[in-house]
């Protein structure tokens, strides 16, 4: 039996990736909730794994830390799941943009930090983060161009590029970010997923509030509805 331990839904957009990938293909695992900000959660993010972070992925006496290599093992291990595209051009695609979203995109994460249940447009707008959304944007327009034919996700059919740009797309939400026609539409796509619905729902109830991660609390784009 798989366990993900994961952090906040609110907040931690690592935790998100895995889940959702988890829940589409619907591998049977438990989640273990180990709150962020808390005392009790370091100490147990620390047992776990040396980074100290979630996601981690336990397997029997396996751990795996790390969102993409934790999407990475459940491509190995369930192998008769389409996790990647099939295709191999599509797939080094799918690779290549889900790596960018794992090592890049830090102004967009610094200034527009994951936020499921507020509302803030306008908020974390900075030069530095409108040409990480610019990038963002064409990876988008240019797989959903391709790929159109297959389906309304990326790669066509859903896969872990979709799962690794979810916690985006719950950014766009939260910081009203201005989207051409086909970044709206990929938006409404991924946030139908039941399963991201699922988790914006159990977000939106959380009570913990971290200060680090509410950088716009006290200014007057804070239209949260909490
Ligand atoms: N590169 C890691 C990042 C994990 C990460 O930063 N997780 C955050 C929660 S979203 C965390 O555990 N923060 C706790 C801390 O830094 O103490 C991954 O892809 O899983």
């Amino acid at each position: 039996m798989l366990t993900l331990y994961i952090g906040n839904k609110n907040y931690s957009s690592w935790s998100l990736r895995p889940w959702l990938v988890l829940k589409h293909f619907n591998i049977p695992f438990t989640e273990e909730l180990l709150p962020l900000n808390t005392p009790e959660g370091i100490a147990a993010r620390l047992e776990l794994s040396p980074t100290g972070k979630v996601p981690v992925l336990r397997d029997e006496t396996l751990l795996v830390p790390e969102s993409l290599a934790i999407c990475e093992y459940l491509a190995e291990h369930f192998p008769d799941l389409p996790l990647w595209p099939d295709q191999p051009n599509a797939r080094a695609h799918a690779r290549a943009i889900s790596a960018e979203m794992h090592s890049g995109f830090a102004a967009l994460r610094t200034s527009m930090p994951m936020n499921v249940k507020a509302r803030l447009p306008g908020a974390g707008l900075t030069e530095d983060v409108q040409k990480d959304i610019n990038r963002i944007i064409s990876i988008w327009v240019e797989c959903r161009l391709k790929y159109n034919q297959d389906g309304p996700w990326l790669f066509g059919n859903f896969s872990i590029a979709d799962a690794m740009y979810a916690p985006v797309v719950s950014r766009f939400l939260t910081y009203g970010v201005e989207l051409p026609e086909i970044g709206r539409s990929y938006m409404k796509t991924v946030l139908s997923h039941p399963a991201m619905q699922a988790w914006m729902d159990m977000a939106a109830v959380e009570q913990w509030f971290i200060q680090s991660a509410e950088p716009y609390a006290n200014c007057s784009f804070n239209q949260d509805e909490r």
